[in-house]
This record gives C-alpha cells, sequence and structure tokens, in this order.
C-alpha cells in the first residue's frame, strides 16, 4: 500500500520507518524543512539506535522517500502533536495537517489520526477538512489509533504493543486493523473513534494519578519517618497492588498534559484528575525546600543538578521536573550548575563535565537517573565540592555510600537527616 506518514518526530519517524521495512511504499512529510533535508540527507535525529537503523535501512532502501509536500496516498497516518496551553489542548498542528489531507486525499482513501486528542476531535477534525473541498467523509475510511510507545524503547513497543483502532464505522476500524496488522505483531482492538480517544487519554491519567498516590505517600512516609520506598516495594508484593515510585515531578509530552484533556472537557467531575496533576506540579517546590533546608538560605550558594531528561536514559527534556527546580532555585538565589551527558539540547547551556558542575557546589541533586550516573564516584565528588550535601530525588544512590564519603543525605520519601546506621 502506498503509506503517507504525516509528522516525522518521535512517533511518525519509526512508524513511517517500519510501514517501510514491512513492505509498502511510504512518504514521509514534515513541516519543518530543516528536519526534511537532513532525512533526505541520511541524517536521523535521534538517540534511539534501533529507531535511526530502521530510519536509515528504509530511507536506503527508497521504500520510504521525504518528500516536500503532503502526497497522494492510499493511507495517511497523522502524528502530530497536541500540546496543552494552561490547562487548554491545542489541535492546531492536527487539524492543519488533515486539512493539506483533505485537499490531495482521493475517495476511499484511509486517514487515521495517531495524535493524543479530546474525544470526539478526530471525526470533527477530518470531516471538517474533507468539507472545506466538498469531499463528504463517508467516501473516507476513518480512524483513530492512539500510539502508545514508551520513549527508550520505541520500535520494540511500535512491533510488539497491543493497539487500539477506533472506526468512525465497524468497516472503517477493520480496515485499519489490517493495515497495523502488517507490522505490529501485537494484539490489535476495535472500537469506535471516541472510545479509542478516550482510552489512550484514560491510559496516561492513570499513571500521573499512580504517580500522584506515590508522591503523597512520599509526603506522609517522611512525616511518620518510615520509608517510603521499602513501604511500596512490599506493598506491591501483594497480587492486586501495583503503586508507582515517587519522584521530582511529572515530566514529559505525554503524562502532564493528557489528564487536561479531561479537566477541559468537564472541570467538575474530574476533581481527583486535577488534584493528582497539582500533587505532581507541587514536588520540584518541595524538593527546593528540602535543598533550602539541606544548604541554607540562596546567597549565591551553588547547587548541582544532575539529569536534565525528564526521565531515565533519554535526551528529552520537555516538561522536566529539572526546568522548574533549576526556575525556582535560581528565583530563591541559588547559582545551579546542571549536567547531563545525554541531552543536546536545553534552553540554558548545560555544563559539559561532572566536575564542571560540582566544582565548589554546596549541594548535589540527582534529578534524573540516568544509568550513566551509576559510575559517579561519590568521593571524588566530595572533593570538588564547597560542603558534600546529596538530595536524591529517585532513591538512586546508596545513601550509606555517600554518607560515608562525607555527605549529609536527603532522599525523598526518607526520614530527613537521619543517623547514618538508621538510612542502611
Ligand atoms: N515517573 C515517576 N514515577 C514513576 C514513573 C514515571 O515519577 O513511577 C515520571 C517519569 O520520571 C517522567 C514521567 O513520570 O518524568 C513520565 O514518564 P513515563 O515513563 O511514565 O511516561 P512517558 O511520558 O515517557 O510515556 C507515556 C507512556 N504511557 C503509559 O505508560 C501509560 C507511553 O506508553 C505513551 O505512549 C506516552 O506516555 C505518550 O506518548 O502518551
Amino acid at each position: 500500500m502506498n503509506v503517507a506518514v504525516i509528522g516525522l518526530g518521535y512517533i511518525g519517524l519509526p512508524t513511517a520507518a517500519l510501514l517501510a521495512t514491512s513492505g509498502h511504499r511510504v512518504y514521509g512529510y514534515d513541516v519543518d524543512a530543516r528536519l526534511r533535508r537532513s532525512l533526505q540527507l541520511g541524517d536521523v535525529p535521534t538517540l534511539e539506535e534501533p529507531v535511526r537503523e530502521a530510519a536509515l535501512e528504509a530511507l536506503r532502501s527508497q521504500r520510504l522517500q521525504i518528500v516536500d509536500r503532503t502526497p497522494l496516498a492510499q493511507a495517511y497516518i497523522l502524528c502530530l502533536p497536541t500540546p496543552t496551553h494552561e490547562g487548554k489542548p491545542d489541535l492546531r498542528f492536527v487539524e492543519a495537517a488533515a486539512a493539506a489531507v483533505a485537499e490531495v486525499a482521493e475517495p476511499g482513501a484511509i486517514v487515521v489520526v495517531e495524535s493524543t486528542v479530546p474525544p470526539g476531535a478526530t471525526e470533527r477534525i477530518v470531516r471538517r477538512a474533507l468539507a472545506a473541498h466538498g469531499k463528504p467523509i463517508e467516501d473516507y475510511v476513518v480512524a483513530h489509533c492512539p500510539e502508545r510507545v514508551i520513549p527508550g524503547s520505541i520500535m520494540t513497543e511500535l512491533r510488539n504493543n497491543a493497539r487500539v483502532v477506533g472506526g468512525r464505522i465497524p468497516a472503517d476500524a477493520e480496515a485499519v486493523r489490517e493495515l497495523y496488522a502488517s507490522f505490529c505483531q501485537g494484539e490489535i482492538a476495535t472500537t469506535s473513534i471516541a472510545v479509542a480517544e478516550f482510552v489512550k487519554i484514560v491510559e496516561n491519567t492513570f499513571r500521573d494519578v499512580n504517580i500522584a498516590f506515590a508522591n503523597e505517600l512520599a509526603t506522609l512516609a517522611e512525616d511518620m519517618g518510615v520509608d517510603v520506598w521499602e513501604t511500596i516495594a512490599l506493598a506491591n508484593k501483594h497480587p492486586r497492588v501495583d503503586i508507582l515510585q515517587p519522584g521530582p515531578g511529572v515530566g514529559g509530552h505525554c503524562i502532564p498534559v493528557d489528564p487536561h484533556f479531561l479537566s477541559d472537557a468537564n472541570p467538575i467531575a474530574s476533581e481527583l484528575i486535577q488534584s493528582a496533576r497539582r500533587v505532581n506540579d507541587r514536588m520540584p517546590f518541595r524538593i527546593v525546600r528540602r535543598i533550602g533546608e539541606l544548604v541554607g538560605p540562596g546567597q549565591g550558594a551553588k547547587i548541582a543538578i544532575l539529569g536534565a531528561a525528564y526521565k531515565a536514559n533519554v535526551d528529552d527534556a520537555r516538561e522536566s521536573p529539572t526546568v522548574r527546580i533549576d526556575e525556582l532555585l535560581r528565583d530563591r538565589g541559588y547559582e545551579t550548575a546542571i549536567y547531563d551527558p545525554l541531552v543536546k539540547r536545553f534552553h540554558r547551556p548545560l555544563c559539559e563535565t561532572l566536575d564542571e558542575a560540582v566544582s565548589e557546589a554546596d549541594a548535589v541533586v540527582l534529578v534524573t537517573p540516568h544509568d550513566v550516573f551509576r559510575e559517579i564516584d561519590p568521593a571524588a565528588v566530595a572533593r570538588s565540592m564547597r560542603r558534600p550535601r546529596l538530595v536524591d530525588t529517585r532513591r538512586f544512590f546508596d545513601p550509606a555510600r555517600w554518607q560515608g564519603c562525607g555527605f549529609e543525605c536527603y532522599v525523598l520519601g526518607r526520614p530527613f537527616l537521619q543517623p547514618v546506621d538508621a538510612v542502611v
């Protein structure tokens, strides 16, 4: 089949590559001319090696072609971002892509929206776009098939995750299920468009609420003088309990965003969801308060932050808790130095080396639990610092080891400032 993938970001590009290596002829289009140009030259901007390899293979075989306008194709897969601004969903990228598709698509073409959208939006946007060209939606196959992959494991999850395909009518869902079955080995369930849209938002909201629960437990545990990490690990041994992990806040472009699609649609009926958002948004403030308790007031004290990415082992810093923690610290008069060997794009300069970050620092704060940070030698860090103090927001380091090197430690969700032997 000739398939056009519109939007070549972290979902569109690997999807295009997978379709191409599964025997389809694929056209990839993105509004970003620089991205198109670099892909045309075989330069694939991604940290995930399997994505790069699959994209290069698809480009070399010419089964994937990067095109400079929305092409004529038998199927269109729309993979555009849907950000929120102050809690309001912004669907303009999807609307613009749908308008361009509607202009060229011929009757019988498949139009799939993968972007996360509020229930009802897929059909409304595609119907309007087609109508603007006098084309009735009934002449097209229209579906929503939300992406579900986790950054860091994109190719594997694209191939293997179960998918949900919501069709405007059952026959549309079935046609799109067949297309996805050509590259996805996971179970593919079919339903209506609105259910598929709701499922996607519910999945990410479930995670946000569960993390908020863990974050609230961390606060309670500190007050009660118990260890939240041990508590959660033991509670999760119950066959019907599965609590996520506390942390410095929820980042990325999905989990902190998608709950707003529900609270925006019905602010009255989404009390728990909004409250979870607030709990998670408050975490950077709590971490900064603890830093203040450990280090004293700003007045030029230097804080070294480990990690700019929103989560472990990715290069993506969007909505990262580091951004907020850094802002709050600087507002309070601290000097900050951020070190993340994975992140290439950040709104402020990052330190080139760990030593540059920790040199003369008054505290080191672990925000992102990258595997590479496991190699850090606390004794060497202590020698560089003005005064060795550690704030570990992920219970990543072994506090006994750091304390053995002279560090005063605060670990989120553990009784604060306890003696060495109690922390082991
Ligand atoms: N986090 C915690 N505690 C945890 C787990 C995560 O604080 O126990 C934090 C992370 O550090 C990070 C944030 O939550 O800051 C989000 O990370 P994540 O790994 O939970 O999620 P994403 O945004 O990388 O990917 C999610 C996934 N959704 C679900 O697992 C339900 C992915 O499958 C979706 O495709 C993706 O959102 C998306 O695009 O919607």
